[in-house]
């Protein structure tokens, strides 16, 4: 009998996303991964995302979710390139899944990869995928105690969308307070307060992805 210790399938994970780190960089590409719990409101955020921005960046998709190509077939119907991982069972994406389809996108006429994980705000934080930015994504349907008690993705995260703001008057959130926590939990989070249905704060979240992708274009070896 083989018994693999938790320790040893994290060093496997690392290993596959060393392999799409370097794949990425051979093409240039910038990789977004986002982490946020179920029905946070990440797809959403990618349809606002995807419109506004595709005729500035060329935007690959891959949506990972338990069952259901639901998310894929929304970002289709914007004409974006996109693929949906169906994990079966499993909470977060591995780096070995992402492998498997990331050949799958025409990764020579893409800007960005944006991967939409499984809704959790847990378990996709353990697996690094070979992005080169994690963004958390919560809601303030969720409540404001959600970093307190989820750290992690908030210490790996380099930005944090916060949703639904237009939802404010009907919850107790307390936005300046979990600001605050949010401030000790990573002090150099990017934290963007925002509703992707009303569009309030949008363009603060645009204005950042565009200057994450066109940094990383400019460090990036021109792709031959
Ligand atoms: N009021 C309001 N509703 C929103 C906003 N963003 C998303 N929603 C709603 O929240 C619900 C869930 O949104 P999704 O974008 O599907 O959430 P998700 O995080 O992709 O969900 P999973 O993929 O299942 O984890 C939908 O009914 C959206 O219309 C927002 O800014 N304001
Ligand atoms: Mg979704």
């Amino acid at each position: 009998m083989k018994v693999f210790l938790v320790k040893d399938l994290l060093a496997a994970n690392e290993e596959m996303a060393r392999e799409n780190r370097s794949l990425l960089k051979q093409y240039g590409l910038i990789a977004l991964n986002l982490i946020g719990g179920p029905g946070a409101g990440k797809t959403t955020l990618l349809e606002k995302t995807v419109t506004a921005l595709s005729n500035r960046l060329r935007f690959g998709i891959i949506e990972g979710d338990i069952c259901t190509s639901r998310d894929a077939e929304r970002l289709a119907r914007l004409g974006v390139e996109v693929i949906q991982i169906n994990t079966g069972g499993a909470c977060h994406l591995d780096a070995a899944m992402v492998g498997r389809v990331l050949r799958e996108l025409s990764l020579a006429e893409l800007d960005l990869i944006i991967v939409e994980n499984v809704g959790n705000l847990v378990c996709p934080a353990e697996f690094d995928l070979g992005e080169d930015i994690k963004v958390a994504v919560f809601s303030v349907t969720e409540g404001s105690d959600k970093p307190a008690k989820y750290p992690l993705v908030f210490q790996q995260a380099k930005a944090c969308v916060l949703t639904k703001l237009d939802l404010l008057p009907y919850t107790d959130f307390d936005l300046d307070g979990v600001l605050k926590e949010i401030a000790q939990i990573n002090p150099a989070l990017k934290v963007f307060p925002l509703s992707a249905r009303t569009g309030e704060g949008m363009g603060a979240w645009y204005e950042w992805l565009r200057c994450q992708a066109h940094a990383h274009r400019e460090l990036a070896p021109a792709f031959s």
